[in-house]
Formats: structure tokens, sequence, C-alpha cells
């Protein structure tokens, strides 16, 4: 192995860490304790493993939590008056609308109602955009591509002037990850389903931000030696050597990749754990920013 391999447990551990004393610092002051309602819509397991790992981060840390846990079946009125209410508590400092929600319900429009003093996803479209313009910040950045953009700071890569290619485009990661780095003076390249020649592509990158869901697609010889490399993919993965019958791996095929570049992130215990700690930090921002 020549990569320097990217610890990210252990630097969410740090994060959660800090944030933990602001929380008992607030509490003592006389403060409510930070709160974050979450909200699950149907029985994805994945989704509600990820809700459940929230939750118990926000008692770890001392902060409260509310969960709402729907059924699949729920209408789009319904959804949206627990919203509406979830904006009006006094209690709830943070709202988490996990996704990907049943196929008959419209996200955009309930992403779009989610207060943007509450959005600690920093997915509705006002905070989108403040990302995306020169000179303006966002109320809060989304957890997974600000846990990415952190490894990197943390493990002492220099991102100005950088070329980074981001592989895909989404809401959650890829588009605002790319807007992350253009706002920290990287040349971004954006590859998606549709982009031409990807191993080329890819070859370019100093930092490489992988995040299309395709198990170990990534191939050892599209990394450019001492490359960066953030793997966001969670993949299972068949292995009969398992309980589980399999284990998760990224979008990068690890083995391969830590032989060419400088810095890798590991799958699990990359970004995982980071996207949760982000979490963590913004929720505390939300009940800072509702404090004044
Ligand atoms: P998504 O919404 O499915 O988006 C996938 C993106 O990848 C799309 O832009 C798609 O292109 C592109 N893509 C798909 N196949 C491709 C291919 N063969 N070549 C090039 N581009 C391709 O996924 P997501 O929500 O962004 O998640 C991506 C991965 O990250 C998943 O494995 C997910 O589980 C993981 N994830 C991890 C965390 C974490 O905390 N670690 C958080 C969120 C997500 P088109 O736009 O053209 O369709
Ligand atoms: N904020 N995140 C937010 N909003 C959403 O709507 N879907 C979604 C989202 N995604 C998300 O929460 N992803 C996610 C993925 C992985 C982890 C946490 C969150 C995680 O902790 N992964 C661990 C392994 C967990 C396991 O063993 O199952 C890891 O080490 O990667």
């Amino acid at each position: 192995m020549t990569a320097q391999l990217i610890d990210g447990k252990l630097i969410a551990q740090q994060v959660r860490a800090g944030v933990a004393e602001a929380v008992a610092r607030r509490v003592l002051e006389g403060f409510a304790k930070p709160t974050l309602a979450t909200v699950l819509v149907g029985d994805r397991v994945d989704s509600a493993t990820y809700v459940n790992a929230k939750q118990k981060a926000c008692a770890e840390l001392g902060m409260g939590s509310v969960s709402y846990h729907l059924p699949a079946e729920i209408s789009q009125e319904e959804l949206e008056k627990l919203i509406k209410s979830l904006n009006r508590s006094k209690k709830v400092h943070g709202i988490l609308v996990q996704l990907p929600l049943p196929s008959h319900l419209n996200e955009e429009r309930v992403l779009q109602l989610i207060s943007i003093e509450k959005d600690v996803d920093g997915f509705s479209p006002i905070n989108i955009g403040r990302l995306a313009q020169k000179g303006r910040e966002p109320l809060f950045v989304p957890c997974t591509p600000f846990g990415s953009i952190y490894l990197l700071e943390q493990a002492g890569v220099k991102i100005e002037g950088a070329n980074a290619v981001v592989l895909g485009r989404s809401n959650i990661v890829g588009m605002p990850a790319a807007l992350l780095l253009i706002g920290k003076n990287a040349t971004v390249t954006v590859c998606h389903s549709r982009t031409k020649d990807l191993p080329g592509v890819v070859r370019q990158a100093d930092i490489l931000i992988a995040a299309i869901g395709k198990t170990e697609m990534v191939r050892g010889d599209w990394i450019k030696p001492g490359a960066a490399v953030i793997d966001v993919g969670i993949n299972s993965k068949p292995d009969a050597s398992k309980k589980s019958g399999y284990r998760l791996v990224g979008d990068v095929n690890f083995d391969e990749a830590k032989e060419v570049a400088g810095f890798i992130t590991p799958v699990p215990g990359g970004v995982g754990p980071m996207t949760i700690a982000m979490l963590m930090k913004n929720t505390l921002r939300a009940a800072e920013l509702q404090q004044k």
C-alpha cells in the first residue's frame, strides 16, 4: 500500500467531540438542547439504518431528537402537514427528511417546505442556490459533500488549483460536492452516465470524488499516481465469509487504487461516519442560528 489512509471514523469522532463540548456549554448556559427531527417514510432497510445512526449520534452528543416513521402509503398532504408543524415547533431546531421518498411523493415540494433555518441537510433550493453563487454562503452545507471536503482538508490535500473530478451529479452528493470544490478554487469536471471515456477523464484528477453507486467501478489504472481519492459509494457485495452474506464496498476498487493513490478513504469507515458528524455540526448550528 502506498496511499495514506484517510480515517473517516477517527476524524468523525473528533468532529463529534467538538460538537458535544459546544452542546454541553450551551446547556450550561441555560439553552435548550439542540434537537433534530428525523422523518423516515416507508421501510427501506438502508434508510432506517442511517436514521437510527443519526438518532443515536444525537443522544451520544447530548442533543435531543424526535423521530417520525411514516407508512410508505402516506399522502403528500399528510407529510406536508408534519413538516409544517415541525417548522412551527419551538422544540425542534433541525429537520431531516431521509431520501429517497417513495415515488408517489413530490420530493421537491417537501424539501422546499422545510424552513431554511431548520434545513440541516442543506437541500432546500434557496440553500443550494446560495452554494452555487459566488461570494454567498449557504446556511447549511449538505452533510456528505461537507464531510468529503473536510476529509481532504484534514489530510492536508491542497484543493486550490487542483484538478478535481466528481463522479456523479446527484442533488445529495455529486452536484453540491462540485459546487463546494469550485468555491475552494479547484478546477472541476463533473461526470455522469453519459460521460465519454470516464477512465481518461479520471486519470486527469488530482482529487477524485466518486459518488455513482456502482460497485468498485473505478479501477486502479484510472487513478493518477498520488491523487486523493474520496470514495462516497456504499454498495453491498456478496461475501460468503460474512454472517450477513455480504460486505460494504465503495465505488472504487480499493485494493487496486491504494497502490496508486496518494490518499484514499476506506468503505466503510470513510465518508459514511463523516455524513453523520456533519449533520450533528449542522444541527448545533441550527440551534445557534435560531437563538439569535
Ligand atoms: P444517485 O442519485 O443514484 O446518482 C448517481 C450519479 O452517478 C448520477 O449522476 C449518475 O448519472 C451517475 N452514474 C451512474 N452510473 C454511472 C456510470 N456508469 N458512469 C458514470 N456516472 C454514472 O446516487 P447518490 O445518491 O449520489 O449516491 C451515490 C453513491 O453514494 C451511492 O452508492 C450511495 O449509497 C452513496 N452515498 C453515500 C453517502 C455517505 O454518507 N457515504 C451518502 C449518500 C450517498 P446520471 O445523472 O446521468 O444518471
Ligand atoms: N443527510 N444523508 C442525508 N440525507 C439523506 O436524505 N439519504 C440521505 C443521506 N444519506 C445518508 O444518510 N447516507 C449515509 C450513508 C452511510 C452512512 C451514514 C449515512 C454510514 O454511517 N456508513 C457506515 C457504514 C454503516 C453500515 O455498516 O451500514 C460507513 O462506515 O460508511
